[in-house]
């Protein structure tokens, strides 16, 4: 896969050269690109925003920059693509989206700042390639940069080769067998620390109750932090 960031803040990006995505770009699973969006600018002061037309606070970035830029970043054929572009805006993005991106040949991110992106630059680009505009929460960021990185993990972690074990991603919330449900609490040696205790169920050796006891308990904390998700 190919990953692409538009962006006026590269620095963000070093973060990718760490872990699991850093481990897939040295091993040539991946491929990252990071652009200065300042690079498609032409004046002195290298101008990216300008006040919001119709009045309003804040500054809205300007869609020259960003034209050119993915005219250059569009120019050549990288397969199956699609923009994203991250706002508060935009569609939620869940695991199923994750899942979905995971498919693409080419990502590309726009990482907007200030109040956002002229949305004619989400219209152009719609002429000649699959746009999608996602938010990663109901929270307001100062922009798009750690959106797309944590998209971007989400992504790259699902591509095969990227995680050692698969069944540790079939496992888990919000994918595979416990779709609806948060995980149940797990724990590790030693049986006793500080007076706590790992449930004596776990040492068992019963797998069936097991499995049970772990049901239980993800449904009873589904219950209390995300009744959403139980949809009853
Ligand atoms: N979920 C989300 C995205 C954002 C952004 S993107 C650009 C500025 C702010 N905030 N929250």
């Amino acid at each position: 896969m190919r990953l692409d960031y538009i962006t006026i803040f590269p620095d963000y990006f070093s973060a990718l050269n760490v872990s699991l995505v850093g481990k897939a770009i040295e091993t040539g699973l991946l491929g990252v690109g990071v652009h200065d969006l300042r690079q498609w600018t032409h004046d002195l002061h290298r101008t990216v925003d300008d006040t919001p037309v119709g009045g309003g606070a804040g500054m809205v970035m300007k869609p020259e920059p960003w034209g050119e830029a993915l005219d250059d970043l569009l120019a050549a054929d990288h397969g199956r693509s699609c923009l994203i572009i991250t706002s508060p805006s935009g569609e939620p993005f869940t695991q199923a989206q994750a899942a979905d991106l995971a498919s693409y040949d080419r990502l590309l991110f726009a990482c907007g700042r200030y109040e956002g992106i002229d949305a004619r630059v989400a219209q152009w680009a719609a002429k000649s390639v699959e746009v999608r505009e996602l938010s990663l929460g109901d929270y307001v960021l100062n922009g798009g940069e750690v959106a797309a990185l944590a998209m971007t993990e989400a992504v790259v972690r699902l591509l095969p080769g990227v995680i050692g074990n698969p069944e540790s991603l079939a496992e888990e919330s919000y994918s595979g067998s416990l779709e609806h449900l948060l995980e149940y609490p797990v724990y590790t040696k030693p049986a006793s620390w500080r007076g706590l205790d790992v449930p004596e169920i776990l040492l068992s050796g019963h797998h069936a109750k097991i499995a049970q006891w772990r049901h239980d308990q993800a449904e009873e904390l589904t219950r209390r932090r995300r009744p959403d998700l139980l949809g009853d």
